[in-house]
């Protein structure tokens, strides 16, 4: 299922203005949309381009698609699952529960689906971000911009692609109308997604051609159903469920001293994977090509026990010389050879530090977000505000990513962050709040000095962490318990603000209720 092939759509009409827009709603937007609601702000609107929730995981339904995260940590804490089938969950069953929990918490309605948000720009005239969407325009108080880091599909800059004679398609945007049964296949891309597809469609292909630009590390995936009476105690033990959250937080969490400050300390993960590589393959020359050339963490660490064995099959080929064009339905690699394919899937990841959503969010001074992120990169306070960005808080924005460990509690912690910046707001009759520069610069001048030592400056690798000049505006350098005690409270004395006295009442609403 895509973004706009989903049947289930349930949702509202556009109002001409609402107290809350969120745009996007998948675990960040849908969460927010969650969390006003438990918090008595009714009157918010979710803004979707697609016919459901879910974001990235409604999008990417490419075979084998899972997460890399333990189920009972990669959700949320406010709607724990105790169902989980497996401790890592594939695509389906993550995309069902986010359902679930917008359906459980009665939010659907104030869902407008298929609706894409082309404009957002702050009136400083009127206080309030005015919006032009595929639906119809409207007005919002406050902007929640949930519209997610993997949610545009990058494609590969490679010369003749656009011509390629056969089927094309991105991973995050599967076509399940191709039957690549019997059909010779290149998959351009070992990341994440990459080393998933390729296991899960090695057996019904004639042949796979993988073109693999930089080997990812790839540690084992301890990955099992959970058995009956697992699921039972998980249902029925009080505070087992937190148990097996909190235990796979902290495990997870001990990564952070590693990656975030003694890069050295990474070396233990690295004789896993080497040892891996060993244990897997047979063939010398493959185990050379899949061994990567940095240090094991400073691109995003891999998970699979079936990556390797994949490879290790007669009819893949792990094909490591650059891409020079494509031709027909050929594929030219830079040493001259031509390799022919009927489909060619293109696992190359999605626009993080570039993505188009920046050019439609405009600011007091009318420049876009890109064109404020042009200078250094992106840089946010908290990873949520931006100066020049009256009532804008953005979710995953920059420096709230993460390699080892759920992004959902780093969602968590920016909610927890928004909520009480809105409820500030209520309380105080605050109509207007901006982040102070200084503020900003002194905030990311931390960051980035927590930064300069991490693996993932120092490890000798690229990776999409990283931005067009090199700047790491992507990860959170810190333990993640610090982001969330960070976020705990709204430290309004980081902003400017002003009052609702000066400017003109609201409109009523129209067509929604809240
Ligand atoms: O994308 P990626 P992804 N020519 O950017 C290669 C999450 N995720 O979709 O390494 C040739 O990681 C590129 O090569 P290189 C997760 O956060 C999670 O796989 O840049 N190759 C790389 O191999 C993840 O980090 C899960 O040299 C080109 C690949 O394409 C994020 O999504 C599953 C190229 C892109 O890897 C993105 O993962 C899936 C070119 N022109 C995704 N351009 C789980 O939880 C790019 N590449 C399991």
């Amino acid at each position: 299922m895509t973004a706009n092939s989903s049947t289930k759509s349930a949702g509202s009409e556009l109002p001409r203005h609402a107290r809350v827009a969120i745009v996007g709603s998948g675990f960040s937007g849908l969460g927010a949309a969650v969390k006003l609601s438990e918090a008595g702000h009714q009157d918010c609107i979710v803004l979707e381009r697609g016919n459901d929730v879910g974001g990235t995981w409604r999008d990417n339904t490419y075979p084998g698609a899972a997460c890399d995260v333990p189920s009972h940590l990669y959700s949320y804490s406010f709607a724990m699952n105790p169902n989980w089938t497996r401790s890592f969950s594939s695509q389906p069953e993550i995309q069902d529960y986010i359902r679930g929990v917008a359906e459980r918490a009665g939010v659907l309605d104030r869902h407008v689906f298929n609706c894409h948000v082309k404009r957002a720009a702050w009136s400083e005239e009127n206080n309030r971000w005015e919006l032009s969407t595929t639906r119809g325009s409207m007005t919002a108080d406050v902007l929640i911009g949930a519209f997610g880091a993997l949610a545009e599909p990058k494609l590969p800059d490679i010369p003749g692609i656009d011509r390629f004679a056969g089927t094309l398609f991105h991973s995050a945007q599967w076509n399940h109308d191709a039957d690549l049964t019997g059909k010779r296949v290149a998959v351009i891309g070992t990341g994440a997604s990459g080393i998933q597809i390729v296991p899960a469609i090695v057996d019904k292909v004639k042949h796979i051609d993988v073109y693999q630009r930089t080997a990812p590390w790839l540690l084992p995936r301890f990955d099992r159903p959970f058995t009956r009476p697992e699921r039972w105690a998980f249902r029925n033990v009080p505070g087992l469920l937190r148990l097996a959250r909190a235990g796979i937080y902290a495990a997870r969490e001990t990564q952070v001293v590693g990656l975030a400050k003694y890069p050295k300390m990474m070396k233990p993960f690295e004789l896993i994977a080497r040892a891996k590589i060993r244990f897997e393959i047979k063939d010398p020359e493959l185990r050379r090509k899949v061994t990567p050339n940095f240090r094991i963490g400073c691109k995003r660490m891999l998970i699979a026990n079936d990556w390797y064995p994949a490879l290790d099959n007669d009819h893949v080929e792990l094909v490591t010389d650059g891409i020079r064009e494509i031709d027909g339905n050929a594929i030219i690699t830079n040493d001259g050879t031509a390799r022919e394919v009927d489909a060619l899937i293109v696992a190359t990841g999605f626009q993080v530090t570039d993505s188009p959503m920046f050019d439609t969010i405009c600011g007091s001074d009318g420049r876009s977000l890109s064109q404020t992120f042009a200078d250094g990169g992106m840089r946010a306070y908290k990873g949520t505000t931006v100066a020049g960005f009256p009532n804008l808080f953005v979710l995953i924005g920059p420096n709230t990513g993460l390699g080892h460990t759920s992004m959902v509690y780093m969602i968590e912690s920016q909610l927890n962050y928004v909520i009480d910046a809105i409820d500030t707001m209520t309380r105080r009759a605050i109509n207007r709040i901006e982040v102070l520069p200084d503020v900003v610069d002194a905030y990311n001048d931390t960051l980035q000095r927590k930064l300069a030592g991490s693996v993932w400056m120092t490890g000798g690798c690229g990776s999409w962490y990283l931005d067009a000049q090199g700047n790491n505006t992507t990860l959170w350098p810190d333990f993640t318990f610090r982001f969330r005690q960070q976020t705990k409270r709204f430290d309004i004395d980081a902003y400017q603000t002003s009052s609702t006295a000066d400017t003109e009442p609201v409109p009523a609403l129209s067509g929604h209720t809240g």
